[in-house]
């Protein structure tokens, strides 16, 4: 399996309960790397940017507006199959659903507050990443 790179986001439900540390101890425990990271406040335009894939979801306004309503931390993460291997320490979208020992099982509140994004494939692991970072700032 390939070293791949993904992006996460610890969204404002976990950054509000101060769970970061406990959230990137998932990802160090699975071998994920961090190898950038930021806490920033994303504007309602940048959440919908972001979020633009859903645009058409009923979803779509909770949501980015959830995104923007306080800070979050954008992370990359580094590792053999990331993208893969960072969906399943996530756990299912909605936290009901999600296996014992995941980050949504243990820490989200509901399927709109569930903590953190992961990006699902390569092309928009790429993207995600290029949306967030720039090379320099990646150190792996
Ligand atoms: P994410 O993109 O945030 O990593 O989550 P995901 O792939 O597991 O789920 P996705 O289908 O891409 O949905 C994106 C986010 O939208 C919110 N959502 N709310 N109220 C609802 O029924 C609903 N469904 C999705 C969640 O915050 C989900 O993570
Ligand atoms: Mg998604």
């Amino acid at each position: 399996m390939a070293i791949e790179r993904t992006l996460s986001i610890i969204k404002p439900d976990a950054t509000r309960r101060n769970l970061t540390g406990k959230i990137n101890a998932k990802f160090e425990e699975a071998g994920l790397r961090i190898i950038a990271q930021k806490r920033i406040f994303l504007s309602l335009a940048q959440a919908q940017k972001f979020y633009e894939v859903h645009k058409d979801r009923p979803f779509f306004g909770e949501l980015t507006e959830f995104m923007a309503s306080e800070p979050v931390v954008v992370q990359v993460l580094e590792g053999e199959g990331a993208i893969a291997k960072n969906r399943e320490v996530m756990g299912a979208t909605n936290p009901a659903n999600a296996e014992d020992g995941t980050i949504r099982k243990e820490f989200a509140l509901s399927v709109g507050e569930n903590s953190v994004h992961g990006s699902d494939a390569p092309e928009t692991a790429a993207e995600e990443i290029a949306y967030f970072f720039s090379g320099l700032e990646l150190v792996g």
